[in-house]
């Protein structure tokens, strides 16, 4: 029998990706979606509108995480094989201006799904939990493993450490096969893009087009362990296929700055950049311009023109300044690996992103 997947945060980046790769396997697959005033439903479309998989393979429930009672009856009906819970208040600098909300969903809507499962009875779910790299935050080891001690650094992250430690005990506790994927940042063409690397991408698109004239961007300096974000999604569903469930790091093992960043994605459409100044008054200028297969089409753009300004407000109260992952526990026990690193991940996201915007013009 083909198994059934429930996945909450379905319309997110990962979520639309472990969609695609379930329902190539033969999985049936469930997905919670928020009432929303707008349609949030765009990273799935293409799955929504097609006739052969959605109403057949593929369903969509409303439901919201701070909603225990609609949990409980979804559970009933659907019976999943597999839960990944991917739905989250993501993004760390929110999280500071909405921390309540975000331990609401983060952490304790982790607990109500653990909960309603065991109210419910399903005593054989495998249940994928989307913990992350913002766990370790102040980094205590280089580079972070499995067995490195926590230290997040901002509400989301707080409240991530909380999903994880409820999956650990409910696992040692009630027996539950509950496993915590630690994933390091990773990005794509349907990252949010209010996150660092779909901000670059699609500004220096936009700039080279001609319709913005700078980015502007907070703490240059961060580090991050930059992967891509279908790869760890297949990695996710390897997780629950390990006989024992236990938590995995998937990461690249190569740290990167935004700066640096910024620099290949400009560099990449033939703008190459230098750096004046520091902090925030750092300025990323064009030192010249070369040509490559994408069409630099604002004439304004020349040697001298400076496209990235560092404004403070993007700055977090504490941040996270180094990750760098050790993924070799999901490489021996799992096979898993990543093939895209970091200049080939940036590649794929200003194609999408330079192609998206000459079409649509904005
Ligand atoms: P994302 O694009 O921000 O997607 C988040 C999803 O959660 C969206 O579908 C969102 O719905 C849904 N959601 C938010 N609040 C909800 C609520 N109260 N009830 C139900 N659904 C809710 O995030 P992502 O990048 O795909 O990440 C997936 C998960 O992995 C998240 O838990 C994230 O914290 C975690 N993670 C991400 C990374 C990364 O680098 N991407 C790394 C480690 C861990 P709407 O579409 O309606 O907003
Ligand atoms: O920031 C710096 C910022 O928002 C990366 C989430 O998926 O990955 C993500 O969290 C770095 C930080 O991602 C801007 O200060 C500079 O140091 O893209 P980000 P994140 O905070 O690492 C982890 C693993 C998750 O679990 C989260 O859900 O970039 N930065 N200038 C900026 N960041 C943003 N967003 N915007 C800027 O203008």
């Amino acid at each position: 029998m083909n198994k059934k997947a429930l996945i909450t945060g379905i319309t997110g980046q990962d979520g639309s990706y472990l969609t695609e790769i379930l329902l190539d396997k033969g999985y049936t697959v469930h997905g919670i979606i928020r009432r929303s005033s707008s349609f949030n439903t765009g990273r799935i479309d293409h799955l929504y509108n097609n006739q052969e998989i959605y109403g057949k393979r593929l369903f969509l429930h409303y439901g919201d995480l701070v909603d225990t009672s609609n949990l409980n009856r979804l559970l009933e009906k659907i019976e999943p094989d597999e839960i990944y819970n991917l739905a989250a208040q993501s993004h760390v600098k929110v999280s500071f201006e909405i921390p309540d909300y975000t331990a609401q969903v983060d952490a304790l809507g982790t607990l109500r799904f653990l909960d309603a499962i065991r109210e419910v009875g399903l005593k054989q779910v495998k249940f994928y939990q989307a913990s992350t790299s913002e766990l370790y935050g102040k980094a205590q080891d280089i580079p972070q493993t499995e067995k490195t001690p926590f230290y997040p650094r901002s509400p989301y992250g707080v409240a991530k450490l909380y999903g994880y430690w409820i999956i650990v005990n409910y696992r040692e506790a009630y027996n539950l096969f509950a496993c915590n994927g630690i994933l390091f940042n990773h990005e794509s063409p349907r990252r949010g893009e209010t996150f660092v690397s779909r901000k670059i991408t699609r500004a220096a698109s936009r700039i080279a087009l001609g319709i913005d004239e700078k980015l502007i961007l907070g703490n240059l300096n961060a580090k991050r362990d930059w992967g891509y974000a279908p790869e760890y999604c297949e990695g996710m569903r390897m997780i629950l296929q390990h006989p024992i469930p236990e938590d995995f790091v998937m990461a690249t093992g190569e740290t990167h700055t935004v700066r640096e960043f910024a620099e290949l994605t400009f560099g990449e459409l033939g703008i190459n950049l230098e750096w004046d100044g520091k902090d925030e008054r750092e300025r990323g200028i064009i030192k010249e311009i070369v040509k490559t297969k994408y069409d630099i089409k604002n004439k304004k753009l020349k040697q001298g023109v400076c496209v990235i300004e560092v404004d403070g407000r993007y700055y977090r109260p504490t941040e996270v300044d180094l990750l760098i992952g050790d993924y070799t526990k999901a490489k021996n026990l799992l096979g898993w690996e990543p093939k895209v690193k970091f200049d080939e991940l940036i590649k794929i996201m200003i194609e999408s992103d330079y192609e998206k915007v000459l079409k649509r013009g904005f």
